[in-house]
């Protein structure tokens, strides 16, 4: 197959994307998750929700970029946050989202500055120069989005409400590789 032909393909499997993802330069990643179309069944291998909180599976955690899925319940939502200086996309797989981004003034009071809702197979994309973001669940039902980082996300900034001040957070998953074969045994 030769490079153009490569360029139009539509990425149907999980195992398409992290070949492809695996092969390809960051320069490529936006191309890349943009070609995947998938179906909600295509992630019951991964999927996995918590009524309390939402949860972050990870599908694959190399040195380059982490894939992990997002499983929400109704009205789930992060706290506003930044990406550690990394770039992200998220897809959404299943449901509806509203995400809301917000920029520092000069006072260092977050304001919002544009919401947008995404819909099944749309992908947006964030780095922290654009500023910090909210992603909230607005489908009445359980959702999933597809999240891909460059490099891996190992720590970020999130607001904290009560104090109303910023801390640093280390990212952990819900479930990995290793925990989802113990639920299988
Ligand atoms: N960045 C959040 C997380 O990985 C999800 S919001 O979409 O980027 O927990
Ligand atoms: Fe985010």
């Amino acid at each position: 197959m030769n490079s153009t032909e490569k360029s139009t393909e539509t990425l149907q499997t999980l195992t398409d994307l992290i070949t492809a993802l695996s092969e390809g330069e960051r320069t490529t990643y936006n191309h890349i998750i943009h070609s995947a179309k998938f179906k909600p069944t295509d992630f019951d291998a991964y999927s996995f929700w918590l009524t309390d909180c939402y949860t972050r599976n990870c599908i694959i955690d190399t040195e380059s970029f982490e894939l992990i899925l997002i499983c929400w319940c109704e009205g789930h939502k992060t706290p506003i946050h930044d990406h550690g200086g990394e770039e992200c996309w998220v897809k959404v797989i299943d449901g509806e989202f509203k995400e809301v981004l917000y920029k520092k003034n000069e006072k260092d009071e977050l304001i919002a500055v544009k919401s947008s809702i995404s819909k099944t197979n749309q992908v947006s994309y964030m780095k922290d120069f654009m500023g910090f973001h909210s992603l909230e669940n607005i489908s009445n039902k359980k959702s999933m989005s597809l999240h891909l980082y460059a490099k891996p996300i190992r720590k970020c900034t999130v607001f904290d409400e009560d104090s109303k001040g910023f801390i640093n957070k280390e990212m952990s998953y819900h479930t990995t590789a290793s925990t989802r074969i113990k639920k299988l045994n």
